[in-house]
């Protein structure tokens, strides 16, 4: 569809505004909406700024203010999400080459918390060695990290639910951790197509991961940023463990 293809084109094309005053612009109206809408309690994404990045579980810093992470299929979104999010282009690596970067980034957002970027799964031209070291890395942060307070599960609306995300879904529920769904490039689907999965998303998630959370989004448009900041700061408020 020649929709489709305009679409892809636009959004790698804004990597040329990196500070200039058309980017900030759009960080502010964007951050205002979201703060508006979310009220006060809403966390402070537009004062994400990149904190450290992670290769190795032994090197997480020491757990302390809420955590909520971003994960999902490699090219899902997920760093995209976390820039739409903040308001900001480049805040998080949006990949060319999926899957090749196994580092858990954080995002500090001040006193509120963090935002954490997991490496992505399920990239076909990624050797096994990487994929194991994926399962120790992102394994062990969702099965162990104290000041984990909830995930944000990323997925291409036009590809949801695959069997590694389902694999996610459940090491999720194993350590009964919070989960809230992004249905991402939901601007690559017709409204009906997009509302039809959210239905159909929600209704396995009620089966698969009771208490989940499910929502559309997209990052090109800038759509479900209002929906997304208040679950996120739902995720932040309550202490961890009462997923479900
Ligand atoms: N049309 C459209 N494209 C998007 C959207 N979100 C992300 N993309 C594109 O999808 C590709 C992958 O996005 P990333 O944010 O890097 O994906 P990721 O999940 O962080 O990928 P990894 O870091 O490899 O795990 C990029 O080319 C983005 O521009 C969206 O909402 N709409
Ligand atoms: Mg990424």
């Amino acid at each position: 569809m020649s929709p489709v293809k305009r679409v892809t084109a636009r959004i790698r094309k804004p990597r040329k505004d990196v500070g200039t005053g058309k980017a900030r612009n759009f960080t502010v109206a964007g951050n205002r909406e979201g703060a508006k809408t979310a009220g006060a309690s809403a966390l402070p994404f537009a004062a994400a700024a990149y904190t450290l990045s992670v290769h190795d579980p032994r090197e997480l810093p020491r757990a302390g203010a809420p955590e909520i992470a971003f994960a999902g299929r490699s090219n899902a979104g997920k760093s995209s999400a976390i820039n739409t999010l903040a308001g900001r282009r480049r805040l998080a690596f949006v990949s060319k080459t999926p899957g090749r970067t196994q580092l858990i980034n954080f995002f500090s957002l001040g006193e509120a918390g963090y935002l954490v970027d997991l490496p992505g799964y399920g990239y076909a031209g990624v050797p096994g060695e990487v994929r194991d070291h994926w399962k120790i890395l992102v394994g062990s942060y969702i099965a162990e990290r104290a000041s984990l307070a909830g995930v944000v599960v990323v997925m291409d609306a036009r590809h949801p639910l695959t069997e590694l995300d389902l694999t996610l879904l459940e090491w999720l529920r194993e350590s009964n951790r919070r989960a809230h769904v992004l249905l991402t490039k939901s601007d690559k689907l017709s409204k009906q197509a997009a509302q039809a999965t959210l239905a159909r998303v929600r209704a396995q998630l009620a089966e698969l991961s009771p208490g989940a959370t499910a929502q559309l989004f997209s990052s090109l448009k800038r759509e479900g940023v209002e929906e997304a900041t208040q679950a996120l700061s739902r995720f932040a408020r309550k202490p961890r463990g009462g997923a479900g």
